[in-house]
């Protein structure tokens, strides 16, 4: 039997503690085969009940330590949902499952309108962040069956390609290398308060709205999720992609919501170094990757730095304002491997600032998806304030890439005792640990998988 390890006997009393990381894993992969259906993983049973864009890819990075052909399949079942340009819908919509069972389902989006939706699956029509290249590379590198994984790795890469390409074609629309997103709901973090300054400009206009039912209040207490007001705002934006039968020539040109982001454009450029490395492997051009992503790092530092707030900043496309908020997306740069330390260093030093530390009371969790001492943070809300395990994963990942193992211990260890704390919920509170949104939630449980097992807990 394994042995029960008690980290709390040794850490500081401030910091996250948990205890045998043996029974999270085994729960952490039990959570990841209840969420399997036939060909890929929802995010959760309830709320989401199809497949979800950057999900598979966290999801597939924590199964490729443990099981690498789900690994590859998640990923190849979701680019079975990939448009003719290349373009990666944020949602692949099961054909069994019923349309009433998440809003807006495939009624709503009529993915057929555009002319290079896969006629054999229904998907919504926008994107999520593209991290699916750096999930294959990783699974390549997780598995125990070479060939099988090169094979895949030859398979995926001309998708991948095409994947990034319609970013780089499509999305760059202010021709200075970064990608701009069309709606909230392509950043994954739907109501950040990043957003705000753009959303609450935003007039819409009398009778533009159907009327809809939200399903996510169903299975989640209103008080924890996006308000009705922000749900007016997301479905009017996706409707006016719509009506354009998703030309994104012609949205770009009208789109009251344009923005270039920190948190999709450090992923974008993660996964375009490992696109780099991938055509390594398969033959591809190397070089060529390893310029788009020169492009995007001097993008990132000249469009998306403030020196003066010492934080990425996200900026409206349309009008240059940069966001005054402090999110998460400010730390996600730290992704890029090229990042100059003197910016790291400010990052750390904003991540351990009271903005995103809560003071140092016996029970706290870091990082909040909000500024702590913000005047609008709310520790249950869903993008606004609370912990969530896949941009801690992010941000862990990046410290240790630039050698901050110090304050990536942190980090992690905060997701490893929220769990153990609280089960495998969706987000959670970083003043108490107290769990909300979906529980069973399979990137939570993908991820800390990553976590314990890329730097196993001493002994
Ligand atoms: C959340 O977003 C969906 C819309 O895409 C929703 O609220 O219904 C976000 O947390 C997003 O990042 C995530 O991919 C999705 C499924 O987990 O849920």
């Amino acid at each position: 039997m394994a042995e029960t390890i008690d980290h709390r006997a040794s850490a500081c009393p401030c910091r996250p503690t948990f205890t045998d990381p043996d029974r999270l894993l085994a729960t952490a992969r039990a959570v990841l085969d209840r969420n399997w259906l036939r060909l890929s993983t929802v995010p959760s049973r309830s709320l989401y009940p199809h497949q979800w864009n950057w999900d598979s890819a966290f999801i597939a990075i924590g199964r490729s330590w443990h099981e690498q052909s789900r690994a590859q399949q998640e990923l190849e079942a979701l680019f079975e949902g990939q448009w003719s340009n290349g373009m990666l819908p944020h949602i692949v919509f099961d054909p069994d499952t019923p349309d009433d069972a998440y809003f807006p389902g495939p009624r709503f989006w009529q993915s057929e309108r555009a002319a290079g939706c896969p006629p054999q699956r229904a998907t919504s029509g926008i994107t999520q962040p593209p991290l699916h290249a750096r999930a294959a590379l990783e699974i390549y590198q997780q598995a125990s069956h070479e060939p099988e994984a090169r094979a895949f790795l030859e398979r995926m890469y001309p998708k991948l390609v095409a994947q990034l390409e319609y970013l780089a074609g499509c999305r760059d629309v202010t021709g200075n290398g970064l990608v701009a997103i069309v709606h909230p709901w392509e950043s994954g973090l739907d109501n950040s308060p990043a957003f705000d300054h753009v959303l609450d400009a935003l007039v819409i206009p009398d009778g533009a709205l159907p009327s809809y039912e939200r399903r996510d209040l169903v299975h989640a207490d209103p008080t924890h999720r996006p308000t009705d007001d922000a749900y007016d705002r997301f479905v009017y934006l996706a409707l006016a992609y719509r009506e354009v039968d998703y030309d994104d020539a012609v949205l770009i040109d009208r789109s009251p919501f344009l923005l270039e982001g920190p948190l999709f454009n450090a992923i974008y450029l993660w996964s375009i170094h490992a696109l780099a490395e991938i055509a390594g492997i398969v033959g591809g051009d190397r070089r060529s990757h390893r310029a788009a992503a020169r492009r995007v790092h001097d993008a990132l530092l000249d469009e998306l730095w403030s020196d003066e707030a010492g934080r990425f900043v996200a900026r409206d496309a349309r009008t240059g304002d940069h966001d005054p908020s402090a999110t998460i997306i400010s730390f996600m740069p730290l992704l890029d491997p090229e990042l100059p330390p003197d910016i790291v260093e400010r990052l750390v030093g904003l991540l351990e600032s009271p903005c995103f530390h809560p003071a140092h009371t016996e029970e706290h969790y870091i990082i909040s998806s909000f500024d702590l001492d913000a005047d609008t943070f709310d520790p249950q809300r869903y993008w606004r304030g609370p912990v969530w395990l896949n941009t801690n994963w992010l941000v862990w990942r990046g410290l240790r890439q630039h050698g901050r193992h110090d304050v990536a211990a942190e980090v992690g260890d905060s997701m490893a005792a929220l769990v153990d704390r609280s089960g495998f919920r969706e987000y959670f509170s970083p003043l108490d640990g107290a769990g909300f949104g979906s529980d069973d939630f399979s990137w939570s449980a993908a991820l800390l998988i990553d976590r314990l097992l890329r730097d196993p807990p001493a002994v």
